[in-house]
């Protein structure tokens, strides 16, 4: 039993530098509906709020790209969002936007408030500065090597490969990403919010927290037991809110500092358009609303460690119940990417495919515990399977049924038998099972669960086989009809988080009288013996082969190409160049090549080399046949000492590159060249 008066639910706010992709909606975006969908239909009093994200340097370097205002991208990706979101079926309460006036007033107050507490400290710091030109280069306009895990394109507020939030400073061969050059130190004044002194009642906090997701909760007790230290909450830009004091001219707050409170202001803007002002002071005051956050796992540490520290800080707010972040998708087996537009945005999405498959196969898939894939391939077999001959077939077959034989109307119910016993009680256990998955934020078990009911259902109609009952014994055949109508009415409802779109075209069809969003989760009133239904269309049509061919190539041409450059490379110690000349490099050629027996990697090859023939052993048999290397001109240690393999001569090793996934290449001359030819 839900124990809350009323629950708050937040999804992350898009930055507005760009269009939303299935990234995107698989982490904080679609679980949120359905949770939010789910909630409705049992008439609780939730409020979704989301917004755009309109501020940092994420829009400011987005602009400068491409030679425009920040007002103009923001302008642009906030209504292409929303109408992205829109026909996703995404159904926000309000969906506000950063730069709107009552969110300026609200984090300048909140900073304001903080301030004059006395909790924010106010320091000089020596902080990266491009003389070029001539700014400071907070957060991602400074670029560097990571210092936890050497990643080279570590950027100044967080590491993406290993996740470590940093400060610009920290960076090792920091260098600026507008000019790149390497910065100077230049110091300047900012405000900080001492994290270290909420240390402790953020541990208590967490640690009444024990339904959390063992994910989020290791990440934060991670990031706890590291020790916490303060953290700036201005900035150095022209662009953003700026901070309420005189002596901080020219400053902003930081991005992650204005764009939570973006969550009350869009509350305090939602109550305006309800005409009650007030409103938004039982969603974030009161003790009896529970505050829900849906985010991806990259920003686990600003809603559960910075976030809930600032309202700890301020003192009036009510803090998150849960944050049910998810890991991330991935893409035909690659990470995502913006940059090289290695990505499947939803705007494109949504030319070709309707919207519903792609909710199902999100919640299926769902991010939840780890990382998923979305293949283009397991979409349309989820789709095809799944949707269309699953839970597809049964509402036709029952429909089209029901139309031949019942002239379209529910028919009677007569004497029970064992199996239409079983398939009310799998109607009767489906809401509770689910709901209670969706409670709990297991989306994947709920969207299994939904299609199970299906199944039951097609196995239910087969075993009944109502095409023979209808002549022998036409009471058995109404009967079972019957209880499938009552399926598809129930399937109806169960559906309507997960595709609101199909189910509300199911809803049509069954021809009921109010409206799905207005029926109860767990009182859904039966179909009466009588009811006229409408005509049965087709619910999910079947993705074919030529549909998702063009998108498997796109991003085949886009995915990541020989090793990716995001992934750290462990380079041996330096060495003088005297120890490299040591080596003695030549082109040779083979003359002839045999496996080696009982060695499945080893080739034996006789080279010549010069005027020389010799023998080496080469582990190279997994990747190359022996005929393909006689005649080869490859690239050999000449001087590398002589050893036995496996009781064989090997005078020398020739050189091939293997990369992360283990394909090899062997390294060749680019043209003809004599053998014996040294390498310099
Ligand atoms: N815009 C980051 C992101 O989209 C950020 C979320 C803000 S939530 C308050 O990943
Ligand atoms: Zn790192």
């Amino acid at each position: 039993m839900e124990k809350h008066k009323r629950i708050l639910v937040t999804s992350a706010l898009p930055y507005a530098n760009g269009p939303i992709h299935l990234g995107h909606l698989a982490g904080a975006y679609l679980p949120a509906d359905v949770y939010v969908r789910y909630q409705r239909l049992q008439h609780r009093d939730v409020v979704y709020i989301c917004g755009s994200d309109e501020h940092g340097v994420p829009i400011t370097i987005a602009a400068e790209k491409q030679g425009i205002e920040p007002r103009e991208i923001v302008d642009r990706f906030h209504s292409q969002n929303i109408a992205a979101f829109e026909a996703f079926g995404m159904s926000f309460d309000y969906f506000g936007r950063t730069s709107s006036e009552i969110h300026h007033q609200t984090s300048q107050n909140f900073f304001k408030t903080l301030y004059d507490k006395g909790i924010l400290k106010q320091k000089k710091e020596k902080q990266l500065y491009d003389p070029k030109v001539k700014m400071f280069l907070p957060d991602r306009y400074v670029k560097g090597t990571c210092p936890a895990c050497s990643y080279p394109e570590a950027y100044g507020d967080q590491c993406e490969k290993c996740g470590a939030s940093l400060s610009a400073a920290e960076l090792i061969d920091p260098r600026s990403t507008i000019s790149g050059e390497k910065p100077v130190k230049k110091e300047t004044l900012h405000w900080f919010l001492p994290l270290g002194e909420f240390q402790d009642r953020l541990q208590t906090w967490l640690s009444g927290k024990q339904n959390w997701k063992s994910n989020v909760r290791g990440q934060v007790q991670s990031w706890l037991n590291d020790g916490l230290s303060d953290r700036a909450v201005t900035r150095d830009l022209s662009w953003g809110v700026p901070v309420p004091l005189e002596e901080a001219r020219g400053k902003v707050l930081y991005v992650w500092f204005d764009a939570p409170i973006g969550y009350i202001s869009a509350t305090k803007e939602w109550a305006l358009e309800k005409k009650s002002p007030d409103l938004w002071q039982h969603y974030w005051q009161d003790k009896e609303t529970k505050l829900v956050h849906f985010i991806g796992k990259d920003n686990i540490v600003f809603h559960c460690i910075m976030f809930p520290a600032m309202l700890m800080a301020h003192g009036d707010y009510i803090l998150p119940d849960n944050v049910p972040a998810n890991e991330f998708l991935n893409l035909e087996g690659n990470k995502l990417s913006t940059s090289r537009n290695y990505a499947v945005w939803l705007e494109d999405y949504l030319k070709k495919f309707p919207a519903d498959p792609l909710r199902y196969f999100l919640a299926i898939n769902a991010p939840e515990t780890k990382d998923t894939d979305f293949t283009w391939k397991e979409f349309q077999l989820r789709n095809n399977g799944e949707l269309a001959d699953i839970l597809g077939n049964f509402i036709n077959r029952t429909l089209s049924f029901a139309h031949q034989q019942f002239d379209g109307h529910v028919p009677n119910v007569y004497d029970l038998d064992d199996l239409d016993r079983a398939m009310l009680s799998i109607l009767k256990k489906a809401p509770k099972t689910i709901g209670h998955f969706l409670e709990q934020f297991e989306l994947r078990k709920a969207a299994s669960a939904l299609v199970d009911v299906a199944r039951d259902a097609n196995k239910y109609f087969n075993d009944q086989a109502p095409w023979k009952s209808r002549n022998e014994n036409p009471e058995k055949c109404a009967t079972t009809i019957h209880i499938c109508l009552q399926t598809a009415h129930q399937l109806a409802l169960l559906m309507e988080p997960f595709m609101p779109f199909s189910a509300l075209k199911l809803w049509k069809m069954l021809n009921k009288e109010g409206a799905l969003h207005a029926q109860h989760w767990d009182q859904l009133r039966p179909l009466n013996p009588g009811h006229n239904l409408a005509a049965p269309e087709i619910l999910f049509n079947k993705i074919e082969d030529e549909d998702i061919e063009p998108e498997i190539e796109r991003l085949k041409r886009a995915a990541p190409q020989e090793t990716d450059e995001r992934e750290p490379l462990s380079i041996a110690p330096e060495i003088e160049f005297d120890t490299f000349g040591k080596i003695d490099l030549r082109v040779a050629i083979v003359k002839k090549a045999v496996k080696m027996p009982k060695a499945d990697k080893l080739l034996k090859l006789s080279i010549e080399l010069g005027n020389e023939e010799r023998q080496i052993i080469a582990g190279v048999a997994q990747h190359y046949k022996p005929e393909q290397l006689i005649g080869k001109r490859i690239i050999v240690v000449a001087n590398l000492k002589a050893a036995k393999i496996r009781g064989e001569k090997s005078e020398g090793m020739l050189l091939a590159a293997e990369d992360s996934d283990g394909s090899m290449a062997m390294l060749v001359p680019d043209k003809k060249i004599k053998t014996g030819a040294k390498i310099k």
